[in-house]
């Protein structure tokens, strides 16, 4: 996969030479380049903003100098390799408080896409005929990393770019990891402990030490759901009853939740019988 990002703060994006990322990118299954969006203009003070028509707080990202990122960015594509064959269009990635909100199923989709594009605005955001342009080139997709205001798109794409990275081919050493995880089955995951079994005066659950592998998958299993119901009950009632055995069924109705074929939904306290 290709990345390029965007940015008039590019040195905000070097912690991606870091970690996971920085090696997938060294081992060649990730080519990311950084552009810096002063380098588009053409006036002695590097001018990317300007006030908003109609009025209002802040400064709008001026159109001319993200034309001449993207346009550049175009440019450096390979030319199809034969006749006919047409590469697929780059997707062009806003982060945006107004956008669809970025989860897993996202990092998922994007993770299968050939080029990603990030345009990091930073003020009140970017003018949009930009994204009306853009969209003759690119899938262009305004995405939030959540319902909070940050100064600028730069965060939010370093979020993504990790999400999306992890899920390339080859960057999580044990692929096994990834559909272990939280969110893969719909649930929080179940608490984790190590040595030692006692550590000032605080044990880990009996079950983990029995070597019994049943009872600790469903004494894991009910940990996901318990702590899942504390913190996410969206995400409880967001579950398919088709994925539930009977045991997960009982604990769900411990939690105070009703479970039928049309899905799974809270208990008044009123209406609970036990
Ligand atoms: N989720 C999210 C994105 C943002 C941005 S992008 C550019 C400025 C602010 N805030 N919150």
């Amino acid at each position: 996969m290709r990345i390029d990002v965007v940015s008039i703060f590019p040195e905000y994006l070097a912690a991606l030479d870091l970690s996971l990322i920085g090696k997938a990118r060294r081992e060649g299954l990730l080519q990311l380049h950084v552009h810096d969006l002063r380098d588009f203009t053409a006036d002695r003070h590097r001018t990317v903003d300007d006030t908003p028509y109609g009025g209002g707080a802040g400064m709008v990202m001026k159109p001319e100098p993200w034309a001449l990122a993207l346009e550049s960015i175009l440019a450096g594509r390979p030319a199809p390799a034969e006749s006919g064959s047409r590469a697929a269009r780059p997707v062009l990635i806003v982060p945006s408080p107004a956008g669809e909100v970025f989860n897993q199923a996202l990092a998922y989709e994007l993770a299968e896409e050939d080029h990603l594009v990030f345009a990091c605005g930073r003020y009140e955001g970017i003018d949009e005929r930009v994204l009306e342009w853009a969209a003759q080139a690119f899938t262009v997709r305004p995405v939030s990393l959540g319902d909070y205001v940050l100064n600028g798109g730069e965060v939010a794409v370093l979020a993504m770019v990790e999400a999306i990275g992890r899920l390339l081919p080859g960057v999580v050493g044990n692929p096994e990891s990834l559909v272990e995880e939280s969110h893969s089955d719909g649930l929080l995951e179940y608490p984790v402990y190590t040595k030692p079994s006692e550590w000032r005066g605080r044990g880990i659950p009996e079950v983990l030490l029995s070597g019994n592998h049943a009872r600790i998958a469903r004494h894991r299993r009910d940990e996901q759901l318990r702590r899942t119901a504390a913190r996410r009950p969206d995400l409880i009632e967001a579950l398919d009853p088709a994925g539930l055995d009977k045991a997960d069924k009982a604990t769900l109705e411990g939690l105070g939740y009703a479970v039928t074929p049309d899905g799974v939904r809270a208990v008044q306290a009123s209406e609970r019988t036990s």
